[in-house]
């Protein structure tokens, strides 16, 4: 097949399953990725068509950034066009699927638009008055629809009233790739990794720290970046732990991180998946996330992890201190964790739903 994927590049769980997706489907299909930049993940093998969504900078534009999903549209159209596209798989319904539609509009309905529906851009964004009739519209007229989890997809059946059949295809983690390393250190590490968005409570994880290193020497160490770090930066420097939590800011080798550590935490206030604790597991590494979404589909409370309450950070600092202090259960966790993964999400398994769905569609 000739496949056309549309995604956001950046650091977040759509543009690196979009990314991820592209360089598997590559070693059997022609593949092309569309977007504004080369996408964060992109591995070392040059296997597909990058095409770069160029902006015009016009100062009428200044305030108005509409361009990008008119750039993208006509992008996306020249592609179908020029290399006879058989399917365009837009990541992340905003804009992605809607300039998908309008593209596939203007080749005359020559390829089939499959879109994947990745999270806030469903029950956050995409609910918003300002985008709400144009998603609704670009899922209900995509030719195929899937969401990352079975929470998505009520959610999205429920606030968008979508009357067409939508498959769940969860998300996948290349175990080879993600995998326990050796620790280079004694004390225990407790990890997180996100965008640091309101929605990923940052605070939460600051506060239960701090309880958590009053009772056990250990770092935390902080992946990513975004709008709630100066926040989480002060709150550490008044609780007095700023030296035991590091800012790591983006880091392109997340793996080197979260496998030499000890424990994660999720606690999101909501979470369709939670692409950053599948790492983690694959990586054996235990999860106290919060039991919401798509996380409790992932993590079974008690088996590979724990689950709290949004907000209860006492339960996420006394759960975290019961792994972090007793190795065999650390070990028993993330032995689970690590077999859950080999069993339901390794790209061998959820790859080739995605091509068959394609093939599906196509008929
Ligand atoms: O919200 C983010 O962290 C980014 C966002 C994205 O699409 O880039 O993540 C969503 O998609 C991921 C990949 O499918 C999921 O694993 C995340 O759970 C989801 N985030 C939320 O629902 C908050």
């Amino acid at each position: 097949m000739k496949i056309g994927i549309a995604c956001f590049p950046t650091y977040g769980g759509s543009g690196i399953i979009a990314t991820e997706l592209a360089h598997l489907l590559a070693e059997r299909h022609e593949l092309h990725l569309v977007s504004y930049d080369k996408p964060v993940r992109l591995g070392e093998k040059e296997d597909f068509f990058f095409h770069k969504v160029e902006l015009l900078a016009y100062p009428l534009f200044e305030r108005v950034p509409c361009c990008y999903s008119l750039a993208l549209t006509s992008k996306l159209s020249e592609v179908i066009k020029s290399y006879d596209l058989d399917i365009v798989h837009a990541h992340y319904a905003v804009p992605n699927a809607a300039s998908a539609y309008l593209a596939n509009k203007i080749c005359h309905d020559s390829a089939k638009v499959v879109t994947t529906l990745h999270g806030t851009d469903s029950y956050l964004v995409g609910s918003h008055p300002s985008y709400k009739e144009v998603t609704q519209f670009s899922m209900q007229n995509s030719d195929s629809l899937t969401t990352v989890s079975r929470y998505l997809k009520e959610r999205t059946m429920a606030d968008f009233n979508i009357s067409k059949e939508i498959r769940v295809i969860h998300n996948f983690v290349d175990p080879h790739k993600f995998q326990r390393l050796k620790r280079d250190r004694e004390e225990k590490i407790v990890c997180h990794s996100s965008n640091f968005r309101p929605i990923k409570r940052i605070p939460d994880i600051i506060k239960a720290f701090k309880t958590i290193c009053q009772d056990l020497e250990c770092k935390l160490l902080l992946i990513g970046d975004g709008p709630e770090r100066s926040k989480a930066e002060d709150m550490a420097k008044s609780f007095g732990i700023d030296e035991n939590v590091v800012f790591l800011g983006n880091v392109r080798k997340v793996q080197e991180i979260i496998g030499k550590s000890d424990l994660f935490l999720l606690p999101s206030e909501d979470e369709s998946f939670g692409l950053a604790a599948l790492e983690a597991m694959s990586c054996e590494v235990p999860i106290v996330a919060t039991g919401v979404g798509g996380l409790k589909e992932l993590i079974s409370h008690g088996v590979d992890g724990y689950l709290t309450s949004v907000g209860d950070t006492d339960a996420l600092a006394q759960y975290s201190l019961e792994i972090l202090s007793d190795s065999n259960l650390q070990e028993k966790f993330g032995r689970n964790a690590r077999r859950k993964v080999l069993e339901k999400y390794t790209p061998e398994i959820i790859v080739p739903r995605y091509e068959s769905l394609y093939e599906q569609t196509l008929r």
